[in-house]
Parts: C-alpha cells; sequence; structure tokens
C-alpha cells in the first residue's frame, strides 16, 4: 500500500473518531488511529473469507477456551499483512516512530500462561492455514493481574487493559444471547411428548465482542468472540416498578461480575460459583450462536458433526456436553441417543495437565443448584455411563467410581470429556502415554482409538520473525524465504553448521539482541548487567513442579564456591527469571522471596557480582517475553520428569537458539530427539526413574546427608545470611509436614543439575562449539511450528481442510 493511501486512511480516521487533524493527534490518538484503520482492512478481508468458505459450505472449528493470551495486535497484524514497512515509512513522515505506537498497546492478557498463549497460537495457525475457525472466550475486565516485587513480596495489581485494548474489540449488542442460572426445571407431557423448561431462573445476557485474527501472508482472517456477561434491562425494569431500586442495582452488579476477572491460578482449582457461572455463560452463549449459524447454512443439526468441529480446551469448557446435548433434546426435540450421538462426534478434548489438585471437579450441590437442567443432564450421563462400565467391568466398584462422572458428592469434568468426546488428546509424546498408561488408563482401555498425540506447537513468525528481526533477516539471506511459510525450511540452515562465519553472525546477533534486554534491565531493576555474561533464562509460571528452586539452589552453591576460591575460572553469567505466582499460592510466594534475597545478596557482593548477576523482572507477560527470548543463551526447562505435560517456552526459546538446559520432561523429549544428544544439556531422573523412587520410598534426607554441596545451600535457607530465613522452603524439602517432603525431588536432582550447569559453563568458553549448538537448535524447531500441530489437530481430530 502506498503511504499516501496509509496517510489518508489516518487521517480520515483520525477526524472520525476524535475530531482532529492528524498532525494534531496525540500518540494515544495516532496509535488508535492505526489500528481502526488496520482492523479496517481485516474487516474487508474476513468478509471476501466468509463468503469463500460460506459458499464451499466448509466445515469450520470452533475452539472453546477460557483463555487466550492475545498479547499485543498491531505489530502482528502489520506484519501478517505485509505492511510494516510501509506504515512506517507514512508514520515517518509524521515523525511517529512506529515502535513507540508499538509500546503504547497493553497486552490483552486473557490468560494465566501456556495453556491460555497456546489457543492463541493455534488461532494464529488456522488463520494462516486459511482453515475457517471461531475461538470462543470471556471479555474479562481484567486480564492477568499486573505483578510488581515490593520488599521480595509479589503484589497484584488489577489489569485495566480495555483502557486502549478495546480498539480491537466490535461489539454485536444485536446479537445478545440469554444465558438462564438457577431457578427450577419444569417437565410435562405434551402431545406425547416430554416437555422441560426452566423457570424462576436468573437471565443474564452475554453480549459478544468480536476481535479479528490474521493470518501471514494469507487471505484468511478469523475471529475470536469474547462474551462479555450484562444483566437484562428489562429485569432492573421491573424491580424499579416494584420499588425494589436497590436489588435492582445488586443484581445488575451480580450479572456483570460474571466476565469481570480472569482467575488467576493454573495450579489448582477451587470450587467457586462465580468461576462456574463464568464456564457456562461462555458455553452456553457460545453453542447457541454454533447452532444458529449452523441453521442459518443447514436445515438441521444433524449434519452438525460435519460441518462443526468443537474444540474443548482442557475441562474448563466441558459444559459443552451436557449444554450441546440440552439445546438438541431440549430446543430441538431430538431423542437422547441421536443427540448423544451428535455431541461425541461434534466435541474433542485436550487435556493440558497431570496434577491432579488441577483436574476440574465442582461440588455436585453447587452445580445442581446453579445449572439445575444441566445436573439432571450430567447425572443421566452419568446413569448410562455406569451401566455400560458395569458390563465392561463387572463388580469391579473401584474403577468405576474412579471413572464415573458424578462420586463422592463431586461432578467431575475430564470424566464427562472423556464419556463423550469422540477424541481426547495430550499435548507432548510423553504426556499423551501417561494419559494412556496412567491417569485416563481405564478409559484407554474401553476405547483407545479415542486418544492420540498432538504434540503442542508455536505461532513463530510472533515468536521467531516479529520478534527478532535480526536473526530473521540473516535466515533470510542464509536459507531464503522458505521458512516463512514452512518452519520445517529452518533444516537448510545445517549447511553452515560448521561455517565460521555463519556461527560468528549468531554470535553478534545474540549479541544484539542481549544489549537490548540489558538495556530494559537497566531500566526496569536498575541493574548493570553484561551483555557478554551467559543469559541463562527460567521464564514461565512459578509453580514447585517446575522447580525454579532447583535453579536458585544452584545460584545459592556457585555463589558458596565462588566465595571460597575467589579466583575461579568460570564464564560470567546473568541468571534471569520472570514468573507469576497464583496470588494465594503460599510457597510460589516464598519462592520469589528467594529469588529477590539471592538477587541481592549476589548483586551487592563484589567478590561474587563480576561473575554471577541474578535478576528478577517483574509482569512476566507476552510481551516482556518477545523481549527476553531472543536474548536467551541458555533455556531451563527443569520441571520434575512426567509432570510438565509440554512447555511451549521451550519452542520459543529453542528457534530462537537458546540452548535447553532440561530434564526429559514434556516436550523436551522431543527436543532432545531433534537436536540429539550433542545439543541439549539433559540432566534428571527420568520418568519411569522418579516413579520408582516413589515406590521404593523417596527420602530427600538421605540426599542432604550424603551431599555436602546440597546441605551448606539448604542450611543457607535458614541461616539468616540471604537477610531473611526461609524455614517454610526448608521445611517443604526435608519434612513431611506438607505432604510428602520434597514432592517434586529437587534434592534427587540437585548433584546432576549442579555438574549439568558446570558442562554448560565449560562449553560456553568455547563459542564456536556453542553456537554449533545454537545453530542446531534453530534448524530443528521447524517441527514445534503451530502450523504443523493445527494440521494435525485438521487432519486427525476435526476433520477439516484449509479453504482455496
Ligand atoms: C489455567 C487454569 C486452570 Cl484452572 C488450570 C490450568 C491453567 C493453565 O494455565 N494451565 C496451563 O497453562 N497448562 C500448560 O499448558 C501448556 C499448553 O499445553 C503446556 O505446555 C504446559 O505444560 C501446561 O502446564
Amino acid at each position: 500500500m502506498q503511504k499516501e493511501k496509509i496517510l489518508s486512511l489516518l487521517s480520515e480516521k483520525c477526524m472520525q473518531s476524535f475530531g482532529c487533524d492528524l498532525d494534531e493527534a496525540t500518540k494515544q490518538q495516532t496509535y488508535r488511529a492505526v489500528c481502526l484503520v488496520v482492523r479496517d482492512l481485516l474487516v474487508q478481508t474476513r468478509n471476501d473469507f466468509c463468503s469463500r468458505y460460506e459458499k464451499q459450505q466448509a466445515k469450520q472449528v470452533y475452539y472453546m477456551s477460557m483463555e487466550f493470551l492475545v498479547g499485543t495486535s498491531l505489530h502482528n497484524n502489520l506484519y501478517n499483512l505485509g505492511l510494516e514497512d510501509s506504515f512506517r515509512a507514512a508514520l515517518a513522515d509524521l515523525n511517529v516512530d512506529l515502535d513507540d505506537l508499538y509500546e503504547i498497546e497493553p497486552d490483552a492478557g486473557l490468560g494465566n500462561g501456556g495453556l491460555g498463549r497456546l489457543a492463541s497460537c493455534y488461532m494464529d495457525a488456522m488463520s494462516s492455514l486459511h482453515i475457517p475457525a471461531t475461538g470462543f472466550s470471556l471479555r474479562y475486565e481484567f486480564g492477568i493481574f499486573k505483578q510488581k516485587i515490593i520488599d521480595g513480596w509479589q503484589m497484584e495489581f488489577p489489569d485495566n487493559w480495555l483502557d486502549m485494548g478495546d480498539v480491537w474489540l466490535i461489539p454485536r449488542k444485536e446479537d445478545a444471547v440469554e444465558v438462564k442460572f438457577g431457578g427450577q426445571v419444569h417437565e410435562w407431557m405434551q402431545d406425547g411428548k416430554l416437555k422441560i423448561e426452566q423457570y424462576d431462573y436468573t437471565p443474564v445476557l452475554a453480549v459478544p465482542y468480536d476481535m479479528f485474527i490474521s493470518g501471514y501472508d494469507s487471505g484468511a482472517v478469523n475471529k475470536l468472540v469474547l462474551w462479555s456477561a450484562k444483566s437484562p434491562s428489562n429485569m432492573d425494569m421491573n424491580a424499579f416498578s416494584r420499588g425494589d431500586y436497590v436489588k435492582a442495582i445488586e443484581q445488575n452488579a451480580m450479572a456483570e461480575a460474571i466476565s469481570k476477572v480472569l482467575y488467576p491460578a493454573d495450579d489448582h482449582v477451587e470450587g467457586k460459583i462465580l468461576r462456574l457461572k463464568q464456564q457456562y455463560l461462555f458455553v452456553s452463549a457460545s453453542l447457541q450462536s454454533i447452532v444458529k449459524n449452523h441453521l442459518k447454512h443447514f436445515d438441521s443439526l444433524d449434519s452438525l458433526p460435519q460441518k462443526a468441529a468443537i474444540h474443548i480446551n482442557d475441562t474448563h469448557p466441558a459444559l459443552c456436553v451436557p449444554e450441546l446435548l440440552r439445546i438438541l433434546l431440549d430446543d430441538y426435540g431430538y431423542d437422547w441417543d441421536r443427540a448423544w450421538d451428535i455431541c461425541q462426534n461434534t466435541l474433542a478434548y485436550t487435556n493440558h495437565t497431570v496434577m491432579s489438585e488441577a483436574l476440574e471437579r465442582w461440588p455436585e450441590y453447587l452445580f445442581r443448584e446453579q445449572l439445575p437442567r444441566i445436573y439432571q443432564l450430567v447425572a443421566e450421563i452419568n446413569r448410562r455411563l455406569v451401566n455400560q462400565l458395569n458390563t465392561v467391568y463387572p463388580g469391579d466398584l473401584a474403577k468405576i467410581e474412579y471413572m464415573a462422572v458424578i462420586a463422592n458428592n463431586e461432578v467431575r469434568m475430564a470424566n464427562l470429556c472423556l464419556a463423550c468426546c469422540h477424541k481426547v488428546n495430550g499435548v507432548s509424546k510423553l504426556h499423551s502415554d501417561i494419559l494412556k498408561d496412567s491417569i485416563f488408563h481405564d478409559y484407554y482401555h474401553i476405547a483407545p482409538d479415542k486418544f492420540t498425540n498432538v504434540t503442542n506447537g508455536i505461532a513463530y513468525r510472533r515468536w521467531l520473525c516479529q520478534s527478532n528481526p535480526k536473526l530473521t533477516e540473516k535466515l533470510r539471506e542464509w536459507i531464503g524465504d522458505g521458512f516463512l511459510h514452512d518452519a520445517n525450511a529452518l533444516e537448510k540452515l545445517m549447511k553452515y553448521y560448521d561455517k565460521a562465519n555463519v556461527l560468528q553472525d549468531l554470535q553478534k546477533i545474540k549479541r544484539y539482541n542481549k544489549e537490548v534486554l540489558c538495556n530494559y534491565i537497566a531500566r526496569s531493576n536498575g541493574i548493570n548487567v553484561d551483555p557478554n555474561s551467559i543469559f541463562d533464562v527460567q521464564i514461565k509460571r512459578l509453580h514447585e513442579y517446575k522447580r525454579q528452586l532447583l535453579n536458585v539452589l544452584h545460584i545459592m552453591h556457585l555463589y558458596c564456591v565462588i566465595k571460597e576460591n575467589p579466583n575461579l575460572d568460570i564464564p560470567p553469567r546473568t541468571f534471569i527469571f520472570a514468573a507469576k505466582a497464583s496470588a494465594g499460592y503460599f510457597m510460589a510466594k516464598q519462592v520469589i522471596r528467594l529469588i529477590d534475597a539471592v538477587s541481592k545478596l549476589v548483586n551487592s557482593d563484589p567478590a561474587v557480582r563480576e561473575k554471577v548477576k541474578v535478576v528478577f523482572l517483574e509482569d512476566y507477560k507476552v510481551s516482556l517475553a518477545e523481549i527476553i527470548i531472543p536474548a536467551a543463551d541458555i533455556s531451563e526447562q527443569i520441571s520434575i520428569a512426567g509432570k510438565e505435560a509440554s512447555g511451549t517456552g521451550n519452542m520459543k526459546l529453542m528457534i530462537n537458539g537458546a540452548v535447553t538446559l532440561g530434564t526429559l520432561d514434556g516436550a523436551n523429549v522431543e527436543i532432545h530427539e531433534q537436536v540429539g544428544d550433542d545439543n541439549i544439556f539433559l540432566f534428571g531422573l527420568t520418568a519411569p526413574e522418579v516413579e520408582e523412587l516413589w515406590k521404593k520410598g523417596y527420602n530427600p534426607v538421605e540426599y542432604y546427608n550424603g551431599n555436602l554441596e546440597l546441605r551448606r545451600v539448604i542450611d543457607m535457607l535458614t541461616s539468616g545470611v540471604l537477610g531473611s530465613r526461609f524455614d517454610e522452603i526448608a521445611k517443604s524439602l526435608l519434612t513431611n509436614s506438607y505432604g510428602a517432603a520434597d514432592a517434586y525431588m529437587t534434592l534427587a536432582d540437585f548433584d546432576s543439575y549442579v555438574r549439568k550447569q558446570e558442562e554448560v559453563g565449560r562449553t560456553y568458553l568455547d563459542k564456536r562449539k556453542f553456537f554449533n549448538m545454537s545453530l542446531v537448535n534453530i534448524a530443528k524447531a521447524g517441527l514445534f511450528s503451530a502450523d504443523r500441530a493445527v494440521t494435525e489437530y485438521a487432519d486427525d481430530i476435526w476433520q477439516v481442510k484449509g479453504i482455496k
């Protein structure tokens, strides 16, 4: 597009929206005008795309997720539309730097971590692959909280993203739908047919807001539909006329509370009514709109499975099962068997965790009270399931109870999905095997064909091409442009495996990205970091199983070693952490406090700080990850084997040339398969070894007593040398008071980790060798493209195709 054209569109938009000339607009106004112009372009492309797929009557994907961690959109959209350079040039005429506008945009942080970001990566990939798709979620007024560290403690602050983030959202008030909560169910016979009606319920309106999702160099634009809860206006009017003013306002507030805030926990589930209401609001509204859309184009819902693939992203949208059933039975008069058949063939489910505390269960009474009709249907699903299981496992009551949807006065959402969906997948080979062999083994036994694996993938155009332009430019020079469309083409880089000038260029680019990060660190933390040091990065949610603690214990060990021997010849290192902890997760917050204390100790000690620095970056989010990842040398993926379903940060770091230091967990296993033994630093127990050690009886005290280095650092925790004491952490490692002592086997893996870290240091001294490894990681990362992952979903689960 010509820059004159861009300038005229911007001027028009500025006048329309703000009543001012473009050259008088503030930065904020210019930013909004640019977004609105880009949005118009997306709308045009979307309309063309819709007419094409409607004409072809193409099957659509509906991706249901409580979370989409979108991050920022302007850069992504301009990049995808191929308009970045022309917009940059046009804005330069106005003395506006496009990069400054990028910085104004708040992250749409409608998710906690990996699961939410995965959903966004898949939306991007579906658009790039021309697959007609709609994502459904909630329009949280407050996304994931903003994190500040105050005196070592994590503090949470509200994330008012809509202030600026609303430019990407288009409301469709006319398409609002009603969702019913509570009340009673009335059943009666009419003309020989059973009729069902919910009455005395509380209605809530769900108002859709559309966000368009562009694909790279593609004629496809999909959309994310975010539902916002509103109280139906006639409800307050009724109360007003009865004079019950306060009640009316209260009901308004209660309805609107539903989409107020994203639940910030990714580690455990609490049976909170509000959360159940969030789930039902978005599931019911989405299914109503899917059904309505289907019937616009086809004459009955019989063909739903042929035209719609509805995907359940973890169990959070599991109410899709009974809600679709309800619509078919109650609203469209289907009989049970036919309705069940349609549900089975339309729905599929992805599991993202094996942690039992993260598997959703609802107290039965609460579920029944809030969703009386849905409860009846779930009870009937359970009754039929238990009957069927009685024939498969006659008399095996324990097994049947384990597999039941309702048991122990709880409704179990994973079993609901397993009982219904035609496909169930894990997110890495190891994780999918664990589902089959252990947590879902009994379901696997009765329906082995349901189970499949789709290893996660990332939208690499965001994570490499947009966030690491220097590397991308060089890659284009070396291997051509093929990788921009097909990530597998990155493998062509292998021909430069030992080419000195390529390795030097890789080193220079890394060095440049490290300087960018150094500047960020200096601004945000006031710490001067040496860009020649090894950037050793662990960025992810804070969780005990991810073992940030193992990383810190190693840093404490290094501290002791350097204090003992100040002339120790090791390459300098900067340990970089970024992590949010769930607000109520005590141990996770203690670990943040520990990282903070260790960073103060290390960074202020003249004998140590030339060799080691520790940086904790506040408020980890997509846009911060985009700055850190291109600068990383070492990617810490050190969860206890068997617990991290996949990880996706590991893939983002890999494709930017960081070398993984990790356990054989999640997708690290496949990263290892890709790069081979020589290009990864593996340590620690394997998943079967972890199992075996539990069976044998794990006693962390044996490791403490048997390893002086380990003992020294654990003793430091309680000694006060860190400025304050970390008794709870020490206790959790050594005693049984919080369940199993050292439940994540940090002590068992400590020695192996320390030795591997020594190897990392030695390897880095040989720059050529290190950048060999880095090159192989980039070259072999194509497998982890979201394009590959989405293609597997499309072929094996959804049975959809990209349209011409
Ligand atoms: C969010 C809310 C609840 Cl209630 C439970 C879990 C979560 C959540 O955010 N989970 C999550 O991020 N899981 C991660 O999913 C990634 C994508 O599949 C995996 O890579 C990662 O291993 C897994 O922990």
